[in-house]
C-alpha cells in the first residue's frame, strides 16, 4: 500500500470512480478503489489504515459530493443518483474489507453513529464511522433515520461514551435537538456533523453540542475527550433558544396544513399555467410549497434568516437547471407573507428571500 501518496496522485482514481460511477460499473469502481488502496502488507498496518482512510474522504466523499453537484445541475438523473450511492456504499465496504486484517481487535473506546430521525443520507454517517474505526473505536453504526427513544435505549445497554449523530437535512434540526438533549441528559456527550449544522456547525452550538466538521476532526476532539454535560444536562431544549418564546415557530407548526393549503391556492390564482398541470406536476408544487414553509419554521426555530434564503438560493438554481423560471416561487412566497404577516421574525425573513429572487 503506498501509504506516502500525496493528495494529488488521487487525482487520477477521482477520474476513473467518477467514470464508473457514471457508467453504473460497480465492479470498475470496487477496483479503483482497491487500487488507491495500495498494496501494504498486514504487517504496515498503520500504512494500511491510512491509506483506507484517504480513499473515504478524499476519494469516495468527494465522488459523491460531486454526484449531488450533477444531479442539481441537472447533468444526470435520480435514478442514476441512486446507483452511484449503491456504488458508493459498495466501495465503502471494500475499503472496510481491505483494511480490516489491519484492525487490532483492541479499542481506545466506543462510540454510536447515528442519523437524526427522518434523515437518509446515511453514507456520510457511514464513512465517519469507517474512520473512527480506522483510528482504534469500536463503533456501533446504527443507520438512517434512528428515532430519539431507541438512540437514547441503545446508549443506555451499551455504555457508548459519546454520540456522533449526523443529519443533512436542515428540516431535521427541530428533532436533532431534541435528540442531543435527551442523551444529554442521561450523561452522554454529543457530537454533532453533517451540513445541516450550517457553516461552522452553528447551530450544532446553538444547541449545546459539539461539532466536527469531518471525520478526521471527529477523532481529534474524541481523543481529547468531549465536554461531559454534567448536571446542566437535564433541560427542555427550548431553553436553548430563548427566541422562541415569540411563539412564531409553534404558529408555523401548529398552522402548516393551512398554510401549504392557502398557498397552493394562492399560486394557482397567480399562475394560470398551474390549470394546465398534470396531477404528478401538481403533486411535486404542493411538496415544493410544503418545503418552503418547513425551511421557514426551521429557519425560525434557530433564529437564522440565512438558513432559508441559502434554501430559497438553492431551490432557485434547481429551478433554473431545469428550465423553470425562480420568479415562479414569488407568489407562494407573498402568501406566506399576507398570511404570516403578524410574525415580524417570519416577515423579515421572506422579505429578503422574496427580494433575492424577485
Ligand atoms: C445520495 C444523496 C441522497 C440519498 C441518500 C442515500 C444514502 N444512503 O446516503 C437519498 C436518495 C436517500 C437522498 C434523499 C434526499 N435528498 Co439527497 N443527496 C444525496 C447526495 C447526492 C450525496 C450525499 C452524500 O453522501 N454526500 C457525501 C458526504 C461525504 O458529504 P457530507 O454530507 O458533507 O459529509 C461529510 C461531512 O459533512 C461530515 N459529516 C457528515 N455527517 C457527520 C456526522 C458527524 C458526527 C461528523 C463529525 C461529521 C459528519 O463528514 C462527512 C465525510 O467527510 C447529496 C449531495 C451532497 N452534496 O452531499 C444530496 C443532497 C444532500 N440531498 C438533497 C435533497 C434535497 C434530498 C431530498 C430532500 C430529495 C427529495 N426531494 O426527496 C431527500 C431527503 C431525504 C431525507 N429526509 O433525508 C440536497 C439537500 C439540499 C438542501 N438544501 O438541503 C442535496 C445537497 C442535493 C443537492 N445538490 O441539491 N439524497
Amino acid at each position: 500500500m503506498s501509504g506516502d501518496k500525496d493528495t494529488n496522485s488521487l487525482a487520477e482514481p477521482r477520474d476513473e470512480l467518477w467514470q464508473a460511477l457514471g457508467e453504473c460499473d460497480e465492479t470498475r469502481a470496487v477496483a479503483v478503489v482497491r487500487r488507491a488502496l495500495g498494496t501494504a502488507e498486514p504487517e504496515q498496518a498503520q500504512q494500511m489504515r491510512a491509506a483506507g482512510e484517504r480513499v473515504l474522504l478524499e476519494l469516495i466523499a468527494p465522488a459523491q459530493e460531486r454526484v449531488g453537484l450533477a444531479w442539481a445541475a441537472n447533468d444526470i438523473t435520480v435514478a442514476q443518483e441512486h446507483a452511484a450511492t449503491a456504488i458508493s456504499e459498495r466501495c465503502v465496504a471494500a475499503v472496510a474489507d481491505a483494511t480490516a486484517p489491519a484492525l487490532t481487535g483492541t479499542y481506545v473506546g466506543r462510540v454510536l453513529v447515528a442519523c437524526v430521525d427522518g434523515e437518509w443520507h446515511a453514507l456520510p454517517a457511514r464513512l465517519v464511522s469507517e474512520v473512527l474505526r480506522l483510528r482504534g473505536w469500536r463503533v456501533d453504526y446504527l443507520g438512517a433515520h434512528v428515532p430519539t427513544e431507541h438512540l437514547v435505549a441503545h446508549v443506555h445497554r451499551t455504555g457508548a461514551q459519546a454520540v456522533l449523530l449526523s443529519s443533512t437535512i436542515p428540516t431535521l434540526l427541530p428533532g436533532a435537538h431534541n435528540a442531543i438533549a435527551s442523551c444529554q441528559s442521561v450523561g452522554v456527550p454529543v457530537l454533532a456533523g453533517g451540513a445541516a449544522f450550517g457553516p461552522g456547525g452553528r447551530y450544532a452550538r446553538l444547541m449545546q453540542a459539539e461539532w466536527a466538521k469531518d471525520a478526521a476532526d471527529a477523532a481529534t476532539l474524541l481523543s481529547k475527550n468531549l465536554t461531559d454535560p454534567g448536571a446542566q444536562a437535564a433541560r427542555l431544549p427550548d431553553l436553548d433558544l430563548p427566541h422562541l418564546g415569540d411563539q412564531e415557530y409553534t404558529m408555523i407548526r401548529r398552522t402548516k396544513l393551512q398554510l401549504v393549503k392557502r398557498a397552493l391556492a394562492d399560486v394557482e390564482a397567480g399562475f394560470p399555467e398551474m390549470r394546465r398541470y398534470s396531477e404528478l406536476q401538481r403533486e411535486r408544487t404542493i411538496e415544493d410549497i410544503d418545503f418552503i414553509v418547513s425551511y421557514l419554521a426551521t429557519a425560525v426555530y434557530v433564529d437564522d434568516p440565512a438558513l432559508f434564503t441559502r434554501f430559497i438560493t438553492w431551490t432557485a438554481d434547481i429551478l433554473a437547471a431545469r428550465n423553470v423560471p425562480p420568479r415562479c416561487l414569488v407568489p407562494a412566497l407573498d402568501s406566506l407573507l399576507t398570511q404570516l404577516k403578524d410574525f415580524p421574525r417570519v416577515v423579515s425573513t421572506l422579505t429578503t428571500a422574496r427580494d433575492l429572487i424577485a
